[in-house]
């Protein structure tokens, strides 16, 4: 492990890591770890409403979004809800929209603009 920071509710780290080759490679790679007390349980219930139940959907990601499976009705990651409004922003198709330290620590799963944060489009 590269560096630590302790967030509100988490973790986040980089590592590097490097092989012996005869011309080593190196890869970096850092993640945001959200610490829970206890994990909730899942069941019948379909928190994202996606008609699959929590218990079916499980705690993993599998979109990278830091967004838990049973909470994330989006599985196309360059999608992301804003807020509850029910709209999304778009990023690339290939590209990654992810929560970042702030709404993870927060445990929010969505995302918000601010007004300060907007830019126009150049076209
Ligand atoms: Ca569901
Ligand atoms: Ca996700």
């Amino acid at each position: 492990m590269k560096s630590a920071t302790y967030l509100l509710h988490g973790i986040s780290t980089d590592a590097s890591v490097t092989d012996s080759g005869a011309v080593s490679l190196t890869t970096d790679a850092s993640a945001s770890i959200k610490v829970l007390v206890a994990a909730p349980v899942l069941g019948d219930a379909d928190s994202d409403g996606d008609g699959v139940s929590d218990a079916d959907e499980g705690y993993g990601d599998s979109d990278n979004d830091g967004i838990p499976d049973y909470q994330d009705d989006i599985t196309e990651s360059y999608l992301a809800p804003i807020g509850d409004s029910g709209q999304v922003v778009e990023t690339s198709f290939g590209t990654t929209i992810a929560l970042g330290d702030a709404a993870l620590s927060a445990g929010d799963n969505e995302i918000y603009f601010m007004n300060n944060q907007t830019f126009p489009l150049l076209m």
